[in-house]
């Protein structure tokens, strides 16, 4: 049976912070204005908060190079005002959990201003150094997420230190104990402080393999992720840090299948307890039912009744949903409670990123001045620099950059879409006149209300986070309708949508003649249900139920 817990009821809410809401008027979001939307959030019916990351750091990566895990980046705010952030969440029966970086620390972090300034410096092994290979250049032909090699020349110990992104984000060398125990105590502290849990950045990249030995193909980077000892080190972790504790967790673990999945988040394991997989963000760069359905079947047997699951398909890191899977068009709205009902029908905990809850969608702008992306940046100037057009390498990297995701938050109508009395520090997405909370707010049958209402669903029936899952047989093969159900003790919802851009009935097989059946929600006016299903007792909790 599948182990009932809080956290597998509740719906997590993403605030990329910078991009929310600006109280000082410099452009940039901060705490207090986090706080003072706590009441929007919370108006969704959201349980848990995730803050990504507000330490103190150089900003390179917009908080992701962190140059002191235990003070507070002076644009976000300080301390006493993440104090009142928390007990501002909690007082509204929130929690709030904090994205923590562990698999690398800012090139300014004092640690790693240590380990550089000499060989014999007792942190030199809190990072990873290595010589220069036999023919002076880099150990080996490993590519890094944000630049063409892993390797950084330090001129003044004459060494390479290891970077899996940035040159300025080292990787910490998590074979050295102290640096583990520093991290602990370092985590240990926060809890102290009253946070519910964190979003482990990067996690499976904790380990590296021996030797770093060159890669047959360099450009696929999975090598830098799941190597031996990754999970020695998260159990550790969990035995010094998480275990025992009322917390909630959750890694991000790239490039994993569902059987590695599983040794995340098994509840026997005593690692994790959710994990964000990315076989859909990284390897579905558009829309494909089949792959889709395939991908959340895996996943289902792999995981179901064993460890729990996340559903997502967007976040800080990916593009805007309704842009990249759905319709931003005509049938945006549609489109957008089309993608909700999947998330928080599917089997798994669903995650909704800031702008998701009224429709926000990507953005184009016309020069690779106006983006902020360190990643896109980066992989820009390396193009431009290999010769390619620049018109065409920015074309070819819009689509997919973090950015689309990064615009301010839509809240009205009004200068910068209310996001900032100043000037905001990326572009706001010029649809926010149409596209804005206000609006959604105002509206019985916006985005924002219908997220709403199925987030009520999930709270007031347990079949959404402890249901089985069951496609229709009649439909699995189908490139547009995704037709299933979720059942738990005699309660079944059916669930269909269609992601095609033509109307489609949905046949009523044989083998449900008899079955009555109750509309509970749709993007659409409530359908002439035909006569062999509609019935069905009025008001809640029916034992037949369908979105
Ligand atoms: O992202 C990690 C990362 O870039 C990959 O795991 C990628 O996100 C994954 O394959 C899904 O596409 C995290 C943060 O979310 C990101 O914002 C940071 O830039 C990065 O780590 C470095 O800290």
């Amino acid at each position: 049976a599948v182990k009932r817990v809080w956290w597998k009821k509740s719906v997590v809410y993403q605030v990329y912070w910078r991009s929310f809401y600006d109280t000082d008027g410099d452009g940039v979001g901060d705490l207090d204005g986090v706080i003072e939307k706590l009441d929007y959030i919370r108006g969704l019916g959201v349980d848990i908060i995730w803050l990504n990351p507000v330490y103190e750091s150089p900003d390179l990566d917009n908080g992701y190079d962190i140059s002191d895990y235990e003070s507070i980046m002076p644009k976000a705010g300080t301390l006493e005002t993440l104090d009142r952030l928390l007990a501002e969440t909690h007082r509204r029966g929130m929690r709030l959990i904090m994205d923590l970086v562990v698999n690398h620390t800012s090139h300014l972090h004092p640690w790693f201003l240590e380990s550089r300034s000499s060989r014999s410096n007792p942190k030199r092994d809190w990072y990873i150094w290595k010589d220069a290979s036999e023919g002076g250049g880099p150990p080996n032909n490993w590519r890094s997420y944000f630049s063409p090699s892993t390797w950084e020349w330090d001129a003044a110990t004459e060494q390479y230190y290891f970077h899996s992104f940035a040159a300025e984000q080292p990787d910490l060398n998590w074979r050295n104990p102290e640096l583990r125990e520093a991290i602990c105590g370092m985590m240990r502290r926060w809890l102290s402080r009253g946070i519910d849990g964190f979003r482990l950045d990067a996690i499976a990249l904790l380990a590296k393999p021996d030797g770093f030995p060159d890669a047959e193909r360099p450009e696929d980077i999975r090598y830098l992720t799941n190597n031996p000892g990754l999970h020695d080190f998260i159990r550790e972790m969990n035995a010094r840090v998480l275990a025992g504790r009322d917390i909630v967790t959750v890694g991000e673990a790239a490039f994993v299948t569902p059987e590695e999945g599983l040794k995340f988040v098994g509840e026997d394991r005593g690692e994790l307890d959710m994990l964000f997989h990315f076989e859909v963000c990284d390897e579905m760069p558009s829309w494909d039912m089949l792959r889709f359905k395939r991908i959340q079947r895996r996943w289902y047997e792999g995981l179901w009744g064993r460890g729990a699951n996340s559903q997502f398909l967007n976040n800080h890191d990916h593009t805007r949903q309704v842009s990249r899977y759905g319709n931003d068009g005509p049938y945006r709205v549609q489109s957008a409670k089309l993608l909700a009902t999947m998330l928080h029908t599917l089997p798994g905990i669903p995650y909704i990123y800031q702008g998701e809850e009224i429709g926000m969608t990507g953005v184009r702008f016309d020069s690779i001045e106006e983006y902020n992306d360190i990643a896109m940046r980066n992989r820009y100037a390396e193009e431009v620099a290999g010769g390619r057009e620049p018109a065409e390498v920015l074309a070819s990297l819009q689509p997919l950059s973090r950015d689309n995701s990064r615009t301010p938050m839509q809240w009205d109508d009004s200068r910068e879409a209310g996001f900032t009395s100043g000037t905001p520090w990326i572009r706001v997405n010029p649809n926010y006149r149409e596209i804005n909370a206000a609006r959604d707010l105002a509206a019985p049958d916006s985005i924002y209300a219908y997220y709403r209402e199925l987030i009520s669903l999930r709270h007031r029936h347990d079949v959404l986070a402890y249901g089985e899952f069951e496609e229709w047989p009649e439909y699995a093969d189908d490139e547009h309708l995704y037709v299933y159900e979720r059942h738990l003790d005699g309660v079944r919802w059916l669930v269909a949508l269609n992601h095609g851009d033509e109307a489609a009935e949905l046949i009523w097989p044989a083998r449900m003649a008899g079955r009555k059946l109750r509309l509970l929600l749709g993007n659409y006016p409530a359908p002439a249900l035909g006569d062999e299903s509609a019935g069905g007792s009025k008001g809640e909790g029916g034992s037949e139920g369908g979105a």
